[in-house]
């Protein structure tokens, strides 16, 4: 695959930020600020699909984004936004499911993780797989998860580019994990050799593994009683993909 050169400097600048102590992105923290402007990427439950944003968020400036992939790896990469688009695209259509008990369905298209692995050639020692936003959000994953079928990198829902609520300029789709594993935003991928942990793992009563249990009313959420499950998807080891017959 040949990487576009101009969205390499530039996804290669800001890994170099990323580098920087205290984060070169610079993340506001509105956490404790009731006048953030509106045009934040903050919480709202609108009919078709809620909007979750731990922290609000400006939304990505696609000129200064770039992904890297790295860690435990034979070859960093450091990809534009056009880049991803070289990837063979599938598309799915899936359910997200939150603890606070709402869920939604989406077609979702993107690539499969399967291509960075492919191109990054991760260490035999790395089972691991590190996550992170360009809101400072952070997600770990075993690698084995993410190569499960329905497993999506994300670029498009229903049919048009992630909008900026959803994760633009790419999330992960995970249906068989909490929403809070789909992580958006995505800036940086490292391969490890061991399990990290998440946002909500640090700052709420959530696991790393967010699994969702087939049948069982979602345990997470602190003070509510136990609300029977709405949607949510389970993965099966005899699941196939749809390519596989
Ligand atoms: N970067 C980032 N990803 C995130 C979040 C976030 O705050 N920041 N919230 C998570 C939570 S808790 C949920 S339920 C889903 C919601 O996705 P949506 O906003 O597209 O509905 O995104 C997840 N991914
Ligand atoms: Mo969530």
């Amino acid at each position: 695959m040949k990487f576009n050169r101009r969205n390499f400097l530039k996804a290669f600048s800001a890994l170099g930020l990323a580098l920087l102590p205290g984060n070169g992105y610079a993340v506001p923290d509105y956490r404790n600020d009731k006048n953030f402007p509106k045009e934040y990427v903050q919480n709202r439950d609108i009919p078709e699909f809620h909007i979750r944003s731990a922290n609000p968020f400006l939304g990505v400036d696609i000129d200064n984004w770039g992904l890297v992939v790295g860690g435990k790896v034979k070859n960093k990469l450091a990809l534009g936004y056009e880049d991803l688009f070289g990837f063979k695209t599938h598309s799915q259509i899936s359910r997200l499911k939150c603890v606070e008990c709402w869920s939604a369905k989406a077609k979702w298209g993107g690539f499969r993780f399967e291509e960075l692995v492919e191109r990054a050639e991760p260490h035999p020692s790395a089972k691991y797989v590190h996550l992170k936003s360009a809101d400072s959000y952070y997600e770990s994953y075993l690698l084995e998860e993410l190569l499960r079928p329905r497993v999506l990198l994300v670029l498009s829902m229903n049919g048009a580019p992630l909008s900026k609520d959803h994760g633009y300029p790419l999330r992960l789709i995970a249906p068989f994990k909490y929403g809070y594993k789909n992580i958006k935003y995505i800036t940086q991928i490292d391969f490890a050799d061991s399990q990290g942990r998440n946002y909500w793992s640090n700052h709420g009563p959530y696991s790393v593994d967010g699994t969702i249990q087939p049948g069982i009313d979602h345990p997470l959420d602190y003070h509510k009683k136990p609300l029977p499950i709405n949607g949510g998807e389970v993965f099966h080891p005899f699941d196939k993909r749809p390519d596989q017959g």
